[in-house]
């Protein structure tokens, strides 16, 4: 990897938006080869999986001025605290909890627009400059690490200070010029160094020793995140979240404070329970769901019912 290391103090900053906790840094695109070259790389060595739901993903993403921004100086780096979800679920007359990853549920109390405008005061401290959402573009962890404000962690996650890993990542271009030249390295968290935890703790065996890109093809997440069926390799008792996995995240030492701070979502009532197991569209009983899950699933009915009932169904042949 060509170094174009900084070794100045990491320049992070934060900020409370409506009631939302958020880390930002900025970095210039001209490294934007560097961080290419590095991604090519593993292309190249075919370090990198060719499983259809993982292509969808990234085929997209590639560190370019897009066509109709080529005036863009930097990418503002934007971390939210996200939080583990807890559910209380009545089925059969046993009350069960079942976990959803941080970022698969959350109710905004804000739009993309109310956030640029947020930026626009306060972060440029002008109007002048176009502020553009190119997070489905860009590898984000790759270059929040790069830009100082994260580390990795051995299970390829990015780790930020006091959020530990529950973090969503966005990233916005400007033609904003913030005079801002830092670029670090690629960096592993210091706690990784004498920990495997990880390693040992994921069901799938996904995870390596070394700094190389997980094993995707072997990641839970790949498979229960997308609707059609979950492997048979994937042996039952290994399911352990209503969407995601939280086994790499759950044991890590940089999350013992964040675990500590679960989101317990709502109860659901045993019809509740069966209305999800069945799969049963157009109830009236889903906007209540909808709310108590913070997901909507009223709204876009035709993926998160046949996800969630495949989920639900093994996590309580489980239980
Ligand atoms: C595709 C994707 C997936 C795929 C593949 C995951 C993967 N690791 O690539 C699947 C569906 C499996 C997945 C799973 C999850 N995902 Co996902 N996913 C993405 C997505 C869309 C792209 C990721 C990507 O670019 N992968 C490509 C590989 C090449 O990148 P990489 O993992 O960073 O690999 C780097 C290292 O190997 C490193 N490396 C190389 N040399 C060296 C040297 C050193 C010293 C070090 C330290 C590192 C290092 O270089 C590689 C690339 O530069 C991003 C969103 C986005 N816009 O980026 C979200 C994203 C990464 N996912 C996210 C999350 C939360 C998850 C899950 C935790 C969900 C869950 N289970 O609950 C899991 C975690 C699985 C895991 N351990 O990685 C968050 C991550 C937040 C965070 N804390 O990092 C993101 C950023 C979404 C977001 N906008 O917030 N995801
Ligand atoms: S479990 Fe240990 S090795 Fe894995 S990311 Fe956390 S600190 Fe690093
Ligand atoms: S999300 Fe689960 S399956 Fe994927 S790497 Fe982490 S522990 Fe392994």
């Amino acid at each position: 990897m060509t170094s174009s290391i900084d070794d100045s103090e990491e320049k992070n900053y934060s900020f409370n938006f409506k009631n939302t906790k958020f880390k930002y840094t900025v970095v210039s695109v001209k490294f934007f080869d560097e961080l290419q070259k590095d991604l090519d790389k593993l292309y190249q060595n075919e370090n990198l999986s060719t499983h259809k739901n993982f292509r969808v993903y990234i085929d997209k993403m590639k560190f370019v001025l897009p066509e109709d921004f080529p005036s863009a100086k930097y990418v503002i780096l934007l971390a939210r605290e996200t939080k583990l979800g807890l559910i209380d679920l009545n089925y059969e007359g046993k009350k069960h909890q079942i976990m959803i990853s941080p970022g698969y549920f959350g109710k905004s109390n804000y739009d993309q627009n109310e956030l640029i405008d947020y930026i626009k005061t306060n972060i440029t401290k002008s109007s002048d400059y176009r502020i553009e959402p190119v997070t489905g573009n860009l590898h984000i962890k790759s270059i929040t690490v790069r830009s100082g404000l994260g580390r990795y962690g051995r299970n390829n996650l990015c780790y930020i200070d006091e959020m530990g890993s529950f973090i969503a990542l966005r990233a916005y271009l400007t033609d904003f010029d913030f005079k801002e030249e830092k670029f670090f390295d690629m960096r592993l968290m210091d706690a990784c160094e004498n920990c495997r935890i990880c390693v040992t703790k994921c069901p799938t065996q996904a995870i390596s020793e070394d700094n190389s890109p997980i094993d995707v093809d072997r990641c839970i997440t790949l498979y229960n995140e997308n609707p059609g069926e979950l492997p048979d390799w994937i042996e039952q008792p290994l399911h352990n979240a209503l969407f995601g996995c939280m086994s790499c995240q759950m044991f890590c030492p940089a999350n013992k404070d964040v675990m500590k701070n679960p989101l317990h979502l709502g109860e659901l009532t045993e019809e509740e329970t069966m209305l999800l197991l069945k799969g049963t569209k157009d109830s009236p009983l889903l906007a209540s769901i909808s709310e108590k899950l913070q997901i909507p699933i009223a709204k876009h009915q035709d993926y998160y019912l046949s996800v969630i009932q495949r989920n639900l169904k093994v996590l309580l042949e489980k239980s």
